[in-house]
Order: structure tokens, then C-alpha cells, then sequence
């Protein structure tokens, strides 16, 4: 049995989860994801690696869903809550999903679609019932667990497939890193399409025994107000998160300032990760919690390489050491490693790095060295024994609210729209989203801006449709005839 699964044996009584509905024991997590197994068999004896993508809000359901996918021997596809149908229907076909499970309110969204394309959509409380009787498969720690999608220099997303073995190391080390044990509490607010969600947060929380509280969607004041209650003692979010707390912070008396301080400086321990943390935030944190926060450096690919310690400093602007059983080296453009002291690609090994990119064996391929090393793409050195990022070796990934975003992806639905004759798309640094996803157009008439916001609605979720800068009569080019992304850059950064 997975070792989640024997964990949350070993307290069955205790709060695994709270939700909008209410409070539920490790007992009846494991109850319900086994019911869900047991219908998603439908008498079968194993899924055998069959894809179930499912649309469940975070919560009791989202959990017994993924766990109850994992217990019939399936790999789990969670799919993003604020995806329009074409993101989604990508992501469904590219993983050949069997069955869709979603809760009521994203039926009218994909039932449709479903039917149209022969595949059985559950509502996730249709598969919760019956016993829990009957024998689940075994399931062996190198078969694959989970498909999560993520943009790179291709212009659609990769979904990338780890196996059970995979998320074990993934998430062992964090609790070995970060001191997880079963009296934690913890807020989880992020998505659960991600591993910075779904690892970092829920898996960990759950492998310790913790309790994991829900907050959906995200709401700085709401948050505040669960921090008031007193029982959250972990927290972890991306670097757009803690600068919308700290301004809503700041909107506060100082009576309900003071009580939050208070309270957060009890806290065990606050992370940010997924994007750089700006040394304002940072410092800013520090007067408003009392921490000083636990930077840390991971990827979809390899969930999290290199922190900052627990105990010890946490240097700002800095990303830490390897984790424990992460090896991590820099290297130049021809794969040598550098000199102590010299910028490099960062390279990671462990047992905690992602089996393939789902159905890209080119892809895949090119993602490795010869010698195995997962190329991450990331340029960082190192300063007395600390790993300092200083940025990516492609303009075309941009991080925005902690969110990877292809610029090719983007630039690929605009030149569908019949007014765009050619675009591009950069990211400009900003202290609140790290980067903003910014267009540049050259157009072949008249565009209305909130007719264009409305078209990408229905092609792109939210937090990749860029905001429009400028548009020009031409996009400066190299002599090969490519667009100087970093010209265009420099421009909107010193402008905006
Ligand atoms: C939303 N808005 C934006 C952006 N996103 N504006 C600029 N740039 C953006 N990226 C605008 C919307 O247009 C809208 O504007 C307003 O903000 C509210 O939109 P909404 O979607 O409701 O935003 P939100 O709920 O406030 O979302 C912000 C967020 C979210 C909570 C920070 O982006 C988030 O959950 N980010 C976390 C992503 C994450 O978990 N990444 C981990 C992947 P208007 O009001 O004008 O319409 S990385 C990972 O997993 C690796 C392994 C790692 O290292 O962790
Ligand atoms: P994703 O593909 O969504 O998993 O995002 C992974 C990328 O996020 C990494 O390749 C880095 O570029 C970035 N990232 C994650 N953590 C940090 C951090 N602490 N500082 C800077 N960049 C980070």
C-alpha cells in the first residue's frame, strides 16, 4: 500500500481535513477515496495506468478523488479550475483521458464536450457510495502517479508524468527538511494543478498526520481571519500571495495588526517559493509576521531541490542547499561544470525527478544530459555554500503570481485573431506579479481592447492573458528576421 494510504491509517480519529463543509477524519478520507476507487473499477481489478482528469475544487472531494484514483491503479490528472474548454480539451486528449470526474459546478462546462467525445463523466458525489469491500489492486512504487502540465519553450504545455516513487522522495524530503509532524495545521490556498499545491502543501500535511485546512478561492482577509483563530501553525505560498497579505495588512487597525503579529509569530514555519521573493517582500513579512521567510527552489520535473534550512539562515535572495537525496550541479553551455564561483544552468538528479514528459519521448530526451542530469534551464551561482538564482536561459518563460507561462503559447492563440497581423509577448518585471504577461501587437486594423480581453477569455484562463502595452507598426528584428525580445523588454520595463 502507499505509504500516504499506511499513514493515514495510523490515525484514523484525528481531522485530515477542513473544508467549506466542514471537518473530516483521516478514517473517513480513506473510506471515501476507497468507494471512489471501487466505482471508478466498476468491477475491474485495476485502472492499469488509465488517465482519469478530474475538475474537483479543493477540499474532502479533490483529496478522496486523487487518493481514490491512485487506490484503482490510475494516474491522476487534475485539471485547472479556471481553464476555458480548448485549455482543457488539450489536456484531456493529450493524456487520452478514460473518464472525467467533476464536481456539479463544472458539469454544464464539460458534459458537452464529454459526450461528444465518448468519455464517462462522474460527478465525484455519484462515486462516493457503496462498500468499501473488495479487494484494490497493489500498486508497484514505478508505475505512474500523476500528470501535471506545465509551459516550457514549446508553445503548448507538457504534461509531465511522475510515478509513486517519484512523489514519495518528493515529498519525504520536505518532511524531513521542514520538520512536518502530525501536530502541524496548515492553510492551503493554492491550486491543486501544481506541485507547489499538491505536494508542498496537501501530500506533505497528509503523509504527517497534520490537519489541512482549505481556503477557496483565495481571499487576503479571509486568511487573516483563519490565522486569527489560532490553530494554523505552517503556511507556504508563492511571493504574489504574501504581497497581497501584507497590503491588506496594512489596511488594518493597528489593535488587529497587533493581534496578527501576535498570532503569526507562533507559527512553526512560512515559505514562499515558486517564483523569486523580492527582498521588499521579504523584509516586509518580517515586520508584519515576525518571520523571516523559508525561501525555497523547485519545478514541476523534480518538486523541490534546493531550500533554505529550517534551523539555520535563511539568506535573503538566495535559494539554500540541496535537499536531502537531491543532487544538484551548474554547468556551462557545453555541459561542463563551472568553476566555484561561476554562473551555470542548474542540473538535478534524485530519485524525486519525473519519469517523462507524457507522450514527448523528443521531448524528454532533449530534457536530459547523456549522463541523466535534468537540464532545468535555470541559471544560478553559488555564494559561500548558498545557490542564488539570476535568471533563465529563455525569454519565452515568463513567471507571473507564480504561474509558468509559455510567451509562445500566447503568441500562438493571438495570431489566430483576425485584427493581428504579428505580436509578441515578454515579461515585465513587477513587484506584486514578479513578471506581467505583456503584449505587443501589429494590426491589421481597429481593435477595440475590451473586445480583444473578451476573445482571450474564451481561448486562455486569466493569468495568461497578457495585458496590451502597446501596439506597433512593426516589431524590431534581427537579421535572421527574429523579434529582440530583450529590446522590446528594456523598453516596457523602463516604461511601465
Ligand atoms: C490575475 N490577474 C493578474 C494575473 N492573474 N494580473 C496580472 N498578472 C497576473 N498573473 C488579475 C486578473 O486579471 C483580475 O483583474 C485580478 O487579478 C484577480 O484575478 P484572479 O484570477 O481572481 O486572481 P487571484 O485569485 O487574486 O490570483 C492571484 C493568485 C494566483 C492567488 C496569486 O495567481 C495563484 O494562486 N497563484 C499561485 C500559482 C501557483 O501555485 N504556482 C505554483 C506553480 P481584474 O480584477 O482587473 O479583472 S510552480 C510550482 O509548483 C513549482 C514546482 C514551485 O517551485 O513551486
Ligand atoms: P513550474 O514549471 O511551474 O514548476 O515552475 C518552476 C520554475 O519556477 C523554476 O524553473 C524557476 O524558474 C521558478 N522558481 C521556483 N522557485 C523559485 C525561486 N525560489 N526563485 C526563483 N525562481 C523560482
Amino acid at each position: 500500500m502507499l505509504t500516504l494510504f499506511t499513514q493515514a491509517q495510523q490515525r484514523p480519529d484525528s481531522i485530515a481535513i477542513l473544508d467549506a463543509q466542514g471537518a473530516h477524519t483521516y478514517e473517513s478520507l480513506l473510506q471515501k477515496s476507497s468507494q471512489i476507487a471501487h466505482q471508478l473499477l466498476a468491477g475491474r481489478s485495476d485502472l492499469e495506468q488509465e488517465r482519469i482528469a478530474f475538475m474537483v475544487s479543493p477540499g474532502l472531494n479533490y483529496v478522496a478523488t486523487i487518493w481514490g484514483i491512485w487506490k484503482a491503479g490510475g494516474i491522476a490528472v487534475p485539471l485547472c479550475l479556471s481553464y476555458p474548454l480548448p485549455s482543457l480539451a488539450y489536456v484531456i486528449e493529450d493524456t487520452q483521458a478514460a473518464a472525467l470526474v467533476v464536481e456539479p459546478s463544472f458539469c454544464e462546462l464539460l458534459q458537452d464536450y464529454a459526450q461528444e467525445k465518448g468519455i464517462p463523466l462522474h460527478l465525484v458525489e455519484d462515486l462516493q457510495v457503496g462498500p468499501v469491500t473488495g479487494l484494490l489492486p497493489e500498486i508497484d512504487l514505478n508505475r505512474g502517479a500523476l500528470i501535471l502540465y506545465t509551459s516550457g519553450t514549446t508553445s503548448l504545455p507538457k504534461g509531465v508524468l511522475t510515478t509513486h516513487a517519484n512523489l514519495e522522495a518528493q515529498i519525504s524530503t520536505l518532511i524531513e527538511a521542514w520538520n512536518w509532524t502530525f501536530s502541524d495545521h496548515t492553510l492551503c490556498l493554492l491550486p491543486l494543478h501544481h506541485v507547489h499545491g499538491l505536494v508542498n502543501v496537501v501530500s506533505c500535511a497528509l503523509w504527517a498526520g497534520a490537519t489541512l485546512q482549505f481556503l477557496h478561492p483565495f481571499q487576503a482577509d479571509t486568511v487573516f481571519s483563519i490565522f486569527l483563530e489560532g490553530k494554523v501553525n505552517v503556511f507556504m505560498a508563492v511571493p504574489t500571495i504574501y504581497f497581497k497579505l501584507i497590503a491588506e495588512f496594512d489596511s488594518y487597525s493597528e489593535t488587529r495588526k497587533a493581534a496578527l503579529t501576535n498570532c503569526m509569530n507562533s507559527f512553526r514555519l512560512m515559505v514562499s517559493g515558486s517564483a523569486a521573493l523580492p527582498l521588499s517582500v521579504m523584509e516586509k513579512w518580517k515586520q508584519v509576521s515576525g518571520h523571516t521567510l523559508l525561501e525555497r527552489y523547485g519545478m514541476t520535473e523534480i518538486g523541490m531541490a534546493i531550500s533554505n534550512p529550517y534551523k539555520g539562515e535563511r539568506r535573503a535572495g538566495y535559494i539554500g542547499t540541496p535537499l536531502p537525496g537531491v543532487q544538484v550541479r551548474l554547468v556551462d553551455e557545453l555541459d561542463q561544470e563551472v568553476a566555484p564561483g561561476l554562473p551555470g544552468e542548474i542540473q538535478i538528479q534524485g530519485p524525486g525527478v519525473f519519469a517523462k514528459y507524457w507522450g514527448k519521448a523528443e521531448a524528454t530526451a532533449k530534457a536530459f544530459t547523456e549522463s541523466g542530469w535534468f537540464k532545468t534551464g535555470d541559471i544560478a551561482v553559488i555564494e559561500a555554500n548558498y545557490y542564488r538564482i539570476l535568471g533563465r536561459d529563455s525569454i519565452d518563460i515568463i513567471k507571473s503570481g507564480g504561474y509558468k507561462i509559455s510567451a509562445l503559447e500566447i503568441e500562438e492563440v493571438l495570431r489566430n485573431h483576425e485584427l493581428v497581423k504579428d505580436c509578441a509577448i515578454v515579461g515585465i518585471p513587477n513587484e506584486e506579479w514578479g513578471e506581467l504577461v505583456a503584449a505587443v501587437l501589429v494590426l491589421e486594423g481597429e481593435l477595440n481592447l475590451t473586445e480583444l480581453k473578451d476573445w482571450l477569455k474564451e481561448r486562455l484562463p486569466t493569468y495568461k492573458s497578457p495585458k496590451v502595452y502597446q501596439i506597433l507598426a512593426d516589431l524590431p528584428r534581427n537579421a535572421m528576421g527574429k523579434v529582440v525580445k530583450n529590446e522590446l523588454k528594456s523598453i516596457f520595463s523602463s516604461t511601465t
